[in-house]
């Protein structure tokens, strides 16, 4: 684990003009990795008991158990510079690019203070200033539009010769979603103009009630990319460390022109589809195994096996989180609705 770690504070030294990593900084990744995981996962069991208790409408698709795939993957990018694209299981990878947790619950509220203004829902979240391309309903339906974010980035570079133009994209989609044509079409286009761009498979096993295994004629999504000629990675997407190691190689590969990257994480949804999902179909045995696996838990044994942090400390920032949702709740109760006159708004870029 030190030595991912410092992998990964050795990056922010070089970036620093810095040599040896020095251990504060090994404790100040462990612990921002930690952090972003614990909002997430604080922030959708909060979700869950706000649409429980009849506060929040519409679908509501939870991320409980994958966060070490948003937290790994989007602290390997560079924040307001390299783009995403989320599904409609998009709550975590907008507040890991950085959407503060109001915005994210007022837009779940429906109110005009959320990131879509109140117009998109739990499904819909955007915000062009944190870099948040969307997550969208439809499954595929992010991933052309990742394609075109990471062909600009391309083409400003080489074509308009802007040096500056080196933006990374990752586009997260599901299982499910790689039996999707867009999916092969996209991989195909990425791989031909060497796109800086990560596609991100959260393998959670199922789609809906369909298990992967059922419904795949291979199910190891990450050797897809070889019928492209593109490098393909399958990674434990329960270890945060490892994710963000495997996510830092495809960033580099990306950023230096070298072309995109199948990464696939293999990881778990603790929930059903939706919070209207009475989730019966998946089996006890196969759900504790997963749960014992538990991401947050993981690094946290890590953390303090290795006396990055200890057991107070971390509990303090789990307090930190669950304030900061407690507050974004209450912002999102109290902030005013859209107003009925301009319902036609925002149909059309202002
Ligand atoms: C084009 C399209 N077809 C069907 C659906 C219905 N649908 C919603 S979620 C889903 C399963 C997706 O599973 P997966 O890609 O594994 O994502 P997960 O929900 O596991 O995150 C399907 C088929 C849809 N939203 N869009
Ligand atoms: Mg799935």
């Amino acid at each position: 684990m030190v030595q991912e770690l410092a992998e990964a504070t050795g990056d922010q030294q070089r970036e620093a003009g810095q040599q040896a990593p020095a251990w504060t900084l090994l404790q100040d990744v462990g612990l921002t990795l930690y952090r972003d995981m614990v909002l997430g996962r604080r922030f959708e069991d909060k979700c869950a008991e706000m649409y429980y208790r009849g506060k929040m409408f519409g679908f509501v698709h939870l991320y409980n158990g994958q966060e070490a795939v948003s937290t790994g993957v989007i602290q390997a990018l560079q924040r307001k510079h390299d783009w995403v694209c989320s599904t409609y299981r998009d709550h975590v990878h907008a507040l890991s690019m950085g959407v503060p947790a109001r915005q994210v619950m007022a837009e779940l509220f429906g109110k005009e203070a959320g990131c879509s203004k109140g117009r998109g829902g739990s499904m819909h979240l955007f915000s062009r200033e944190h870099h948040l391309l969307g997550g969208y309903a439809f499954i595929g339906e992010g991933i052309p539009v990742a394609l075109g974010a990471a062909f600009s980035s391309r083409y400003g570079r080489d074509v308009l010769k802007d040096t500056s133009s080196d933006a990374v994209t990752a586009a997260f989609f599901g299982d499910g979603t790689c039996n999707n044509g867009q999916f092969f079409e996209c991989l195909n286009m990425a791989q031909l103009w060497k796109l800086p761009i990560l596609f991100v498979v959260e393998n959670n096993k199922w789609a809906i009630g369909m298990a992967h295994d059922r419904a795949t004629s291979n199910p190891e999504i990450y050797r897809k990319a070889a019928a492209f000629g593109m490098v393909g990675e399958e990674v434990d997407g329960m270890d945060v460390l490892a994710v963000r190691a495997a996510a830092q190689r495809a960033v580099d590969r990306a950023r230096s022109g070298k072309g995109p990257t199948l990464l696939e994480c293999l990881t778990y949804r603790y929930r059903g589809h939706s919070l209207a999902d009475p989730d019966e179909l998946r089996d006890a045995q196969e759900k504790d195994f997963w749960a014992q696996r538990d991401p947050i838990m993981a690094l946290a044994t890590q953390l303090i096996r290795h006396d990055l942090a200890s057991p107070e400390r971390l509990a303090a920032i789990d307090k930190e989180e669950e304030a900061r949702v407690a507050d974004a709740v209450e912002f999102a109760l109290a902030a005013p609705e859209p107003q009925p006159s301009d319902l036609k708004r925002y149909i059309w870029a202002e």
